[in-house]
């Protein structure tokens, strides 16, 4: 009797829906798509935006190489949350929460490093350059001066009017791989193409309370002598995230866009569950197993597929608006 209450209930909330749906594609055209980004959108209002921001990271990396992995990061938590549109940038304010406030961003940072460069930007063009655009190409540049290849990034991306920390549905460190490959197949990317984002983990680092609970398990995929050594950075009992020590993912070469990523994976050395689970799992294991063997396939399809990333789901023509700053709407 309750299943069936249930049943029909989900079901009679359920039509609207599809009904909505349904007449929604037959009266609207369809969405230009990132299609109608353009590598000369500025070239009328900010001919000099691209130099720009590049100047600018090449300076904050001199001063800050932590920054450009963070930057990298910062890309992928705003494009798959509402499309790349500088949703997660926004602060949260009295009254009103956004994407920040959510769990997985706790440890998002270059926050200030966006301030800055959009501060540059409106002094040379007021009010042209989108801080959507202008994360895309930080995390292009940082991609590049961390001995990436260089890619090019369409522009013309605006900035949404929405936030909110309940939308923010990215996979956990400790997601089961089926879930994760079906989370990004439904923002266009195959396993391969998720196998090779993962590999952005050969940069930068992660908090001990992202894997510590794979140290104190004997039966876990972790090789030992890496468990044995991050049991003792880390320690047994959560921390909270200002004492939690953070450790990179590859030691070697922490700020070098490299294949060692897949290196570690192969051979039972990495921080994070999910990351593990892709060198066994009959989706992902050939990936892994080719880039681990080809460093210069790696470095080409990195850049491919975080050109790709930096074009899911934008705003574009008048949609959302051209923040002055980028972590407070408009007034
Ligand atoms: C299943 C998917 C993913 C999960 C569960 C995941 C999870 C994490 C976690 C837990 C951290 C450590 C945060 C900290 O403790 O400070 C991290 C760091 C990082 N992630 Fe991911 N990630 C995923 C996919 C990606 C993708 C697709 C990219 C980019 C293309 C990316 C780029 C990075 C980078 C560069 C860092 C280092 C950030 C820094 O050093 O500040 N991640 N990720
Ligand atoms: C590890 O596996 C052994 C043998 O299957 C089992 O007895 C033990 O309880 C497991 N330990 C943990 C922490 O899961
Ligand atoms: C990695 O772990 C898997 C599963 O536990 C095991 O079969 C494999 O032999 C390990 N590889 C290395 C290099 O330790
Ligand atoms: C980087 C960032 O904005 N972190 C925020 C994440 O959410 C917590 C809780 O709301 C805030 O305290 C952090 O400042």
């Amino acid at each position: 009797m309750p299943t069936t209450t249930t049943s029909i209930l989900r079901r009679l909330l359920l039509l609207p829906v599809q009904f909505l749906a349904i007449t929604t594609l037959l009266t609207t055209p369809p969405p230009p798509g990132a299609d109608a980004l353009d590598a000369g959108y500025y070239a009328a209002t900010c001919p000099d935006a691209a130099s720009l921001v590049r100047g600018a990271m090449e300076r904050l990396h001199h001063n800050d190489p932590t920054l450009a992995p963070a930057l990298i990061r910062l890309l992928f938590h705003d494009c798959f949350v509402r499309g790349c549109d500088a949703s997660v940038l926004v602060s949260p304010a009295p009254g009103r929460a956004s994407e920040r406030a959510a769990v997985p961003n706790h440890t998002l940072r270059g926050f200030n490093a966006v301030d800055a460069v959009k501060r540059a930007l409106e002094a040379a063009c007021p009010g042209a350059v989108s801080c959507a655009d202008a994360l895309a190409l930080m995390a292009r540049d940082a991609v590049a001066l961390l001995g990436g290849d260089d890619y090019a990034v369409a522009l013309g991306r605006r900035d949404g009017t929405q936030s909110n920390p309940w939308e923010v549905d990215l996979p956990a460190p400790f997601s089961r791989l089926d879930d994760a490959l079906a989370y990004f197949a439904a923002r266009g990317f195959d396993a391969e193409e998720t196998v090779v984002l993962f590999g952005a983990h050969t940069v930068g680092g992660a908090h001990c309370g992202s894997f510590r609970y794979r140290l104190t398990d004997p039966n876990g995929t972790m090789d030992d002598a890496l468990r044995c050594d991050l049991l003792e950075t880390c320690g047994a009992a959560d921390q909270t995230l200002d004492t939690d020590p953070a450790n990179f993912f590859d030691p070697d070469t922490p700020f070098a866009v490299d294949n060692s990523y897949y290196a570690q994976l192969v051979s039972n050395r990495t921080l994070l569950q999910v990351d593990q689970e892709a060198a066994a799992h009959p989706a992902t294991a050939a990936h892994v197993a080719y880039y681990a063997a080809t460093p210069g396939a790696f470095v080409r399809r990195f850049s491919e597929v975080m050109a790709k990333l930096s074009n899911v789901g934008v705003l574009e023509g008048d949609a959302g608006q051209v923040r002055k700053v980028c972590s407070r709407y408009n007034t």
